[in-house]
C-alpha cells in the first residue's frame, strides 16, 4: 500500500482496488444554455477545470485503472424525476423542457452528453443517475463490488452538490474517498472551499483532499 499526500493526513493508496469517478462533466452543467445556466449560474467557472480533469483521466487510463463516469439525467418520460425536483424554484427552463441543447437533463439529448474533451472510452462505465448522489437508484454499488473497488478518487461538478453527495454516499458504504480539489468546481467558490473543509474536518469525516499532481505521482505514470 502506498500513500498520497493529502489533507487532513496521507491517504492510504491501494493500487489494486482504486478507481477514478468523474461526476457529471456534462454539457448541461458546463456549457451555456443547459441546466446549470437555467438555474441562474455562471457556467464559465466550471470550464476552467476541464484540462485538469483530462489529465487525471489520462493518468488512470495510463495506469490501467478504472475510470467511471456519471451523468445526472432523466428518462424522456420523466418517470424517474420526482415532481419535487422538477417543480422546485423558478428556473428559466425546467428539467424536460426544450432548450438550445435539446431537452434539459434528459438522457439521449445533446445537453446530457459528457463534454467531448472528456468523452468516455468504449468500455468505460457511464452511470446515469436521477439524483445528486451516484449511488441512489443506480447500479454503481454493484459495479464497484463486482470489480473489487474499495477506494474512489473524485473529480467533477459541482463540488458541494453531486460530488459531495456521492462522497457521502460512498463513505457511508465503506469506501475511502479522495477528492482532487483542482479537478472539481462549483458555481460558488465559497461553497467549494466549504465543501472541502466539511469533507476533511474531524479527521477526514467524509474523506481526504489532495491535488491532481499528487494523485498522478502516486499512480507513477
Ligand atoms: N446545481 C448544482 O450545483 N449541481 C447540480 O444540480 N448537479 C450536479 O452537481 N451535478
Amino acid at each position: 500500500m502506498g500513500t498520497v499526500t493529502a489533507s487532513p493526513f496521507d491517504f492510504p493508496f491501494a493500487r489494486d482496488s482504486i478507481a477514478l469517478i468523474v461526476i457529471d462533466m456534462q454539457r448541461d452543467f458546463i456549457e451555456p444554455g443547459g441546466f446549470g445556466a437555467s438555474l441562474g449560474n455562471d457556467v464559465s467557472l466550471l470550464q476552467a477545470i476541464v484540462p485538469t480533469v483530462a489529465r487525471l483521466i489520462a493518468g488512470f487510463r495510463a495506469a490501467g485503472l478504472p475510470v467511471i463516469h456519471t451523468r445526472e439525467c432523466h428518462l424522456p418520460d420523466l418517470s424517474d424525476c420526482p415532481p419535487a425536483k422538477r417543480l422546485r424554484g423558478s428556473p428559466s427552463l425546467r428539467i424536460g423542457d426544450q432548450g438550445p441543447m435539446g431537452r434539459v437533463l434528459i438522457a439521449g439529448e445533446p445537453g446530457a452528453d459528457i463534454i467531448p474533451e472528456l468523452a468516455p472510452l468504449p468500455g468505460e462505465p457511464v452511470i446515469d443517475k436521477p439524483g445528486k448522489g451516484a449511488f441512489h437508484a443506480t447500479g454503481l454499488m454493484d459495479f464497484l463490488e463486482m470489480h473489487g473497488i474499495r477506494q474512489l478518487v473524485f473529480a467533477g461538478v459541482t463540488t458541494e452538490v453531486c460530488v459531495q453527495t456521492t462522497m457521502r454516499e460512498a463513505n457511508d458504504r465503506g469506501y475511502d474517498c479522495l477528492l482532487a480539489t483542482d479537478a472539481t468546481e462549483s458555481y460558488f467558490p465559497a461553497f467549494k472551499q466549504s465543501a472541502i473543509d466539511m469533507i476533511t474536518a474531524q479527521g477526514a469525516i467524509v474523506g481526504w483532499a489532495t491535488t491532481t499532481g499528487a494523485v498522478l505521482e502516486a499512480l507513477d505514470v
